[in-house]
């Protein structure tokens, strides 16, 4: 078994809706005797932008909260721990996706989430920042959100947007498929079978690559199974669907470096059914990897 650290990423700074960066702290009571965690939090006395005219809203201090996770990202590697990151809205993952490959090199990466996640600042409608980290992490999106990086970025050939069903049309799909992401709809899913999708990715994923780094968005999930999510997305995933997604995840560990589980909003629950779930998924995690 292999020594995990848990990142608490407690960020909602990425969206207008509150909540996301309450969700760590939740997800961490629930597992028991865990020792090693790390917490992330932003300066409590800043004043978060809600304006949608803004379209950088909060930008410097996500860059401020991102830079220390990074750090840590990238500490716990140098340890030969392992970082599971818990979000947190899910710009946090420009932190922890870009620390793992400034250690790990070359890497692959699955993007599991009902939203592309990337727009750019010119193409963004809302100024939420969560709908830019997959575009910042492929370079795409350049320069702004990524200043404490200065080593490679994922190229898009391993990359793999997995489970979308709300992209927006036409600037972030064109944005996506001019870049040449991968992407597997929710659709797709339906259709072929989550193994042979889950298998698809996976292999784009690590092709040619030193391994993978997972990016988990809860709100990949039905939101009438998963409701706490700060942008839910009609349809998706069943519960059977996300739990193979996890398997395959366990079944090929010995390629994944990193692993993020975001976007899970404690204020948006309904009778605990989210907690429960990515309660469950990190027991997994911690104790299958
Ligand atoms: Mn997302």
């Amino acid at each position: 078994m292999r020594n995990i650290d848990i990142i608490a990423a407690c960020s909602d700074l990425g969206v207008h809706i509150n909540g996301s960066n309450l969700g760590p702290k939740i997800l961490l009571k629930n597992i028991n005797n865990y020792d090693n965690i790390k917490n992330i939090n932003y300066d409590t006395n800043y004043k978060k932008e809600y304006q949608t005219e803004n379209k950088k809203k909060n930008l410097e201090q996500i860059n401020l909260f991102n830079a220390k996770l990074y750090k840590e990202v990238q500490n716990t590697i140098e340890n030969n721990s392992f970082p599971i990151t818990i979000g947190g809205d899910h710009n946090i993952a420009i932190a922890s996706a870009l620390a793992s490959i400034s250690k790990n090199n070359n890497l692959g990466i699955i993007w599991f989430d009902a939203h592309g996640d990337y727009n750019t600042f010119e193409t963004t409608t809302t100024g939420n920042i969560h709908g830019l980290p997959f575009a910042a992490i492929t370079n795409y999106e350049k320069n702004l959100l990524t200043t404490f990086h200065n080593t490679n970025f994922f190229a898009p050939k391993n990359a793999v947007l997995f489970g979308a069903r709300d992209i927006d049309e036409p600037y972030e799909k064109n944005n996506l498929l001019d870049a040449g992401i991968t992407i597997i709809t929710t659709e797709d899913v339906k259709k072929y079978g989550i193994t042979e999708m889950a298998k698809k990715a996976f292999e784009i994923a690590s092709s040619g690559t030193n391994g993978i780094h997972i990016s988990y968005d809860l709100d990949c999930i039905n939101p009438q199974i998963a409701p706490g999510v700060s942008v839910p997305a009609v349809g998706g995933l069943n519960l059977e669907e996300a739990y193979a997604f996890l398997n395959e995840i366990i079944k090929n560990k010995e390629i994944i470096k990193s692993i993020d589980l975001v976007e899970f909003n404690p204020l948006l629950d309904i009778n605990h059914k989210t907690e429960k779930i990515a309660t469950y998924i990190l027991n997994e995690l911690i104790n299958k990897l």
